[in-house]
Order: C-alpha cells, then sequence, then structure tokens
C-alpha cells in the first residue's frame, strides 16, 4: 500500500567498475533487486545517443569521453520508487558537491569531480522506459522463455 514498484536503469560508469560489489551492497541494502544486468563497452555513437538530451551542452564531449573510456555496467533494478531511489543512492551529480551533502552516497564514495562521478540513474519512468529498451533491448522471439542457448537470440 503506498508504495510504487517501479524499474529504474542504472549504470557504473568506468571509474566504479571495479567498486561493483561495494555497490551491489548498496543496492540490496536500499531494497531494490537486480533483475538484468550486463558489462558492455559503449561505443561513441551509442552514448551519445544515449546522452542525446544533454548534445548542445559544454560539457557534451567530455561526458561522451569520459563513459566510453573504458567498460560500464548497466543494470535493471527493480523496486519501489526504484528510479527515485538509485538516484538517492548515486547523490548529487558532481562528486565533490556530493562529499560534502551526502557523504555516504555511491558517487561521494566513487566518483571524482562533475564528470568523473561515477554513476548514471534514469531521471523519470519515461526516461527509465527508454534508457532500459537501449541497453537491454527486447528481442521478438526470444524473451519468453528460458533456454540454455542463445542460438535463436543473437
Ligand atoms: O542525472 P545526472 O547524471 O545526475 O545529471 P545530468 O543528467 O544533468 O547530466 C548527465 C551527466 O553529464 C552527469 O552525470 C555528468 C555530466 N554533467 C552534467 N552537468 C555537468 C556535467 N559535467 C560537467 N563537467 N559539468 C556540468 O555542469
Amino acid at each position: 500500500l503506498g508504495s510504487k514498484k517501479e524499474r529504474t536503469l542504472a549504470m557504473i560508469k568506468p571509474d566504479a567498475v571495479t567498486k561493483i560489489g561495494d555497490i551491489v551492497q548498496m543496492i540490496y541494502d536500499a531494497d531494490l533487486i537486480v533483475t538484468k544486468a550486463k558489462m558492455t563497452k559503449l561505443t561513441w555513437k551509442q552514448a551519445a545517443d544515449f546522452y542525446a538530451e544533454h548534445q548542445s551542452k559544454s560539457f557534451f564531449n567530455n561526458l561522451v569521453q569520459f563513459v566510453t573510456s573504458g567498460p560500464v555496467v548497466t543494470m535493471e533494478l527493480m523496486g519501489d520508487e526504484a528510479v527515485s531511489a538509485w538516484r538517492k543512492i548515486l547523490g548529487p551529480t558532481d562528486s565533490g558537491v556530493a562529499r560534502k551533502e551526502a557523504p555516504s552516497s555511491l558517487r561521494a564514495r566513487f566518483g571524482t569531480d562533475g564528470t568523473k562521478n561515477a554513476g548514471h540513474g534514469s531521471d523519470s519512468l519515461a526516461s527509465a522506459a527508454r534508457e532500459l529498451e537501449f541497453l537491454f533491448p527486447s528481442t521478438p522471439g526470444c524473451s519468453t522463455s528460458n533456454t540454455a542457448t542463445f542460438s535463436d537470440c543473437t
């Protein structure tokens, strides 16, 4: 009662990928669950498409450069108000600000500054739907049954 089960897209950026264990602990402690996860290296085009809303910003190139500088871990998280719950775990966008305002947040603990900030979280249910489809595309004919082989799905 009074809670909304949501899904959100979480991304661990290249600077925090090796902290995945600590980050799963933070997810677990917040009563969220990891329902999908993969490690991947985004291409420049993928990162630019993912961050298309920021393409006119001064920091756009630095942002795309950073998120393509190494592998990322993307996750689908599920739980009560998952969109805001994950963004609360992340803390303020700038890791320097996060260290002052939310010292136990993910960005305070594992980020560096306004660009190298350890993680991403969808900012709304609409963004979550778009970002989940972008990183975990639904594959007609492959998504409904559990099989040990992937030959029909790749
Ligand atoms: O949703 P957030 O990731 O907290 O923030 P956002 O959607 O406004 O921006 C996306 C990313 O772009 C953010 O994680 C880091 C980068 N960014 C945002 N604002 C600035 C910035 N990078 C720099 N260098 N300076 C900014 O003002």
